[in-house]
């Protein structure tokens, strides 16, 4: 932590009317990282609302504490944005404060600076990582409910301390948060275990439709609108779908591409281990986001976008080839 990023932590905490920012189609870290911070100015009195392009996911609604929709409430005399990447990842209902960020909190190493301040840590396997460390180096008290947010937050980006960002010093925090009162099963469980029957009848339906290529190290999974309706399945019901068929054995990288309401395809890749940068096929649609696990949003049909990501994909590897 370099003492230019305390200094503008430092000064987002005398701030009062703070407006937290969110990712488009919020994840178990943003949020976390976002109701622990608004738990923190609470605390101090102040006036704090998060917001976000797009509706909370139902396995994150406890970190919510049960909202579904998270509107700006005020006019703002400070705005943050926690795990926001790029001001474009803010989505077109906060696209208006993408100009006017006052602070940026991240950990991608992609992350633009878009900000008048920047705090941003690439090698921090969560904001929820780089919050904590923040609030410890600035001496912002934390309670049980700031552990609960941060411990989601972390458990959420790390896979449940099973991926590759997971440090030593992710250890260390986590066990910092865990001697307080909070019940660290049960958040783990509602984030990644409990899922409707209609999922599971879901998964099985688009695990029929896999399209395996290159001898198997790649694995596509076109999900379109008519297969959600079919299995009376929901968005919010495919977003962690890419992780399961990442288990295959022998998949180096895998994606999921999904049928938008708008008809565009989103498009969500992991790699399998750090020989694939799946950030780089990312960033040919215009996304981005981390090594092993990156979006885009691909503006075409199905077929289409299934066509032009492979062929990314296969200009990847012929790339990383010449790497390694
Ligand atoms: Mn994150």
């Amino acid at each position: 932590m370099n003492e230019t990023c305390l200094a503008a932590f430092r000064e987002l905490m005398t701030m009062d009317d703070v407006l937290i920012l969110v990712h488009r189609n919020p994840d178990g870290d943003c949020l976390g990282t976002a109701f622990a911070l608004k738990r923190a100015f609470e605390n101090l009195g102040r006036r704090v609302c998060v917001a976000a392009t797009g509706t909370v996911d139902r396995n994150l609604r406890d970190i919510t504490d049960g909202a579904e929709e998270l509107k700006p409430k005020f006019l703002p005399s400070a705005i943050v944005t926690v795990d926001v990447a790029t001001a474009q990842m803010l989505g077109p209902d906060l696209a208006c404060y993408a100009d006017s960020v006052d602070y940026n909190i991240d950990h991608h190493y992609t992350n633009t600076e878009y900000a008048r301040n920047n705090i941003v840590f690439g090698s921090a396997s969560s904001a929820g990582e780089v919050l904590f460390d923040l609030f410890s180096a600035c001496g912002v008290e934390i309670d049980d409910v700031i552990a609960e947010k941060l411990y989601a937050a972390i458990a959420f980006d790390t896979g449940c301390f099973r991926y590759s960002n997971t440090t030593a010093h992710t250890h260390w925090v986590t066990s910092e948060l865990m001697k307080y009162s909070f019940d660290a099963p049960r958040v783990v469980r509602k984030m990644f275990d409990v899922v409707p029957l209609r999922q599971l009848k879901m998964e099985r339906a688009a695990l029929d439709a896999l399209h395996v290529y290159r001898d198997g190290t790649v694995v596509l999974l076109p999900i379109s609108r008519k297969m959600l309706e079919e299995n009376g399945a929901l968005d919010e019901d495919v977003s962690g779908m890419v992780s399961l068929i990442r288990r295959i054995e022998g998949c180096v990288v895998c994606a999921t591409l999904k049928e938008t309401k708008e008809g565009d395809v989103k498009v969500s890749l992991r790699s399998a281990d750090d020989i694939f940068d799946v950030s780089a096929v990312a960033a040919v649609f215009g996304g981005g986001g981390h090594v092993k696990a990156s979006g885009c949003l691909i503006k075409s049909t199905m077929e289409e976008a299934e066509a032009r990501l492979l062929q990314a994909i296969e200009t990847r590897f012929l790339k990383e080839k010449e790497i390694h």
